[in-house]
């Protein structure tokens, strides 16, 4: 069977619960559980064993230094016109930008199509429907989100398992970074 694989860096307690503290006030709208809280870094997909356990090993090769990234923001995304999900946004990070750049490449060196979009950091805090109310009361009341540094001394490979409830992520390889 095929694992449905992505990279993503943890965020830490508390932040997860600076997150948690925004997931109020918009009717309709799914917010994301604690356990689900994180930041992609590249959406792999379904990749069968033996392209899984390479991709396992070549994100071995990426090792940066540990670096700092805080929250900075909320936002949306779109599908089809319509609001689609509720995120929070990232100070901009040169460290974390190489961090998904080296994780690309493990990715293609281990064989993995090259992702053509651009990465656009950010932490999913709901999904929404078309009976979702409208998000701008939302937006205004949580824009100014920050959030003290945090130190990022990991990543992590998760395989999603896709269900009725919402999507489980389960943490499958954890990178540790330079020490
Ligand atoms: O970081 P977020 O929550 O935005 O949306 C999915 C989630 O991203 C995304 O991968 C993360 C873990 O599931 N995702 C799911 N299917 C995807 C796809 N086909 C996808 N990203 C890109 N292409």
């Amino acid at each position: 069977m095929p694992h449905r694989l992505f990279v993503a860096i943890r965020p830490p307690e508390q932040i997860r619960d600076a997150l948690i503290d925004t997931m109020e006030g918009l009717e309709g709208a799914r917010w994301q559980g604690e356990d689900q809280l994180h930041l992609t870094l590249r959406f792999i997909g379904e990749a069968e064993a033996p392209l899984a356990n390479d991709i396992a090993e070549s994100l071995c090769t990426v090792r940066p230094a540990p670096f700092a990234l805080s929250l900075k923001g909320v936002g949306h995304f779109e599908r089809r016109g319509r609001p689609h999900s509720l995120w929070a946004g990232l100070s901009p990070s040169r460290n974390l930008l190489d961090l998904a750049d080296r994780v690309e490449k493990a990715c293609r060196r281990a064989g993995c199509t090259p992702e053509t979009r651009r990465f656009a950091p950010h932490i999913t805090i709901a999904r929404l429907n078309s009976s979702t109310e409208p998000i701008g009361g939302w937006i205004a009341n949580h824009g100014d989100l920050r959030s003290d540094p945090w130190p990022v001394d990991a990543f992590i490979l998760y395989e999603s398992h896709l269900g009725a409830g919402g999507s489980l992520y389960e943490p499958v390889v954890r990178y540790q970074l330079k020490s």
